[in-house]
């Protein structure tokens, strides 16, 4: 089948779900055309099965705002024409599954019936999306969309009481490929580089938005290293870096916090980790917390959103209230402290994140597009 996709190309976890699905079905010989303004982050090589084609923005000097979802539209229009796209697949609702309705509308003027997907993220339904400057166009082209599909219970229980939604959404989790994460574990992982033997591994990655909530990591981190000789490392970047840097030297423990900016490298970096922390306002997965799992790290997290159908409490780590960074603290220095308790907790992690394997997610998104049978 030919299949475009539309994404954000960056370190976020749409982005990243929706280029990890495209690789997949290129694999299992499908055409995949990536559509977006910049190339997918983790879309490191073509094929003749692959591709990718920028979306470009002119200037004006009218212009305070750059019209993207024209733009955006203009090239799904052009694409489905060119390479006779059978489905759109669009990730994050804002301002893609807009853009794609104005797509499905052009083209069928001239005869062609493109099938959209949506698929709903996260802050596009439970931030951005509810904004009432934006509510509006996001519930009529949810509502218009082919198919919808949510990334976990509770961002379909969201969209539900946020918006009217008139329309059937299923429920297909984020995904992981167990076995490149089983390669990482074969490989060797130079902890040592970072933490001296004593010294446990306390990780952070997110786009340090403030949805995140950088500064609780840095206070849960304050409370841990004075109870368990730990580093944290801080992977990613965004609008709290600074703020959170400034923390960091305020505590003074800016000699066991390593900033290490956006990474290309988050296997090798998870393979060091003994725990991730995720104290974010809200999720409404986690992929995050999932790819630290498969890797064989506890999880310290917020209840907030679909992470208790990521994180398990008592099994792959603990969760505590929204802004409880005592409890946090505290549930992180019962997993370091002790090394047969953390060995069981990484155990679960990796065993719970088997439920969410690529091979189990593919044929539900294969159903959706109307693939039978794979050539
Ligand atoms: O907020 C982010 O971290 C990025 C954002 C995105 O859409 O790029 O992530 C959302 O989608 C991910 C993939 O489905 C989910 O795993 C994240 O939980 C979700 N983020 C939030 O809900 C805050």
């Amino acid at each position: 089948m030919k299949i475009g996709i539309v994404c954000y190309p960056t370190f976020g976890g749409s982005g990243i779900v929706a280029t990890e699905l495209g690789i997949a079905l290129a694999d299992h010989g499908h055409e995949v055309h990536f559509i977006t303004y910049n190339q997918p982050v983790r879309l490191d090589f073509f094929s003749h099965h692959l591709h990718y084609h920028e979306v470009l923005m002119e200037e004006y000097p009218l212009f305070q705002y750059q019209p993207y979802e024209l733009a955006l539209s203009s090239k799904m229009v052009e694409i489905v024409e060119k390479y006779q796209l059978e489905v759109l697949h669009v990730h994050y609702a804002i301002p893609h599954a807009y853009a794609a309705y104005m797509a499905k509308q052009m083209l069928k003027e001239k005869g062609i019936n493109i099938k959209v997907v949506t698929t709903l993220h996260g802050t596009d339904i439970t931030l951005v999306g509810s904004y009432p400057n934006y509510k509006t166009a996001v519930e009529f082209s949810i509502n218009n969309s082919d198919v919808v599909t949510a990334v976990s219970k509770s961002l379909k229980q969201d969209t539900l009481r946020l918006f009217d939604i008139t329309k059937e959404i299923e429920v297909v989790y984020n995904f992981i490929d167990v076995d490149k994460y089983e390669e990482t574990k074969q490989g060797k992982c130079q902890r040592e580089a970072l933490a001296t033997p004593k010294e446990r591994i306390v990780t952070h990655i997110s786009n340090f938005r403030p949805v995140k909530r950088i500064q609780d990591v840095i206070q849960i981190f304050y409370r841990i290293q004075k109870e368990v000789p730990a580093k944290l490392l801080m992977v990613g970047d965004g609008p709290d870096r600074l703020m959170a840097e400034n923390l960091v030297a305020q505590l003074g423990i800016t000699d066991k916090v390593l900033f290490l900016g956006n990474s290309h490298e988050i296997k090798k970096i998870l393979c060091y980790s003994d725990l991730f922390l995720l104290p974010s306002e809200t999720e409404s997965f986690g992929l995050a917390a999932l790819e630290a799992m498969a890797a064989g790290t506890a999880i310290i997290s917020t209840n907030t959103g679909g992470l208790p159908e990521v994180n398990l409490q008592c099994e792959t780590g603990f969760l505590s209230d929204l802004g409880d960074i005592e409890d946090m603290a505290e549930n992180t220095i019962i997993i370091l402290n002790d090394d047969e308790i953390l060995e069981t907790y990484k155990k679960n992690a990796i065993e719970h994140s088997k439920k969410f394997t690529l091979d189990s997610v593919l044929p539900k998104y294969k159903k959706i597009y109307g693939i039978e049978f794979d050539k």
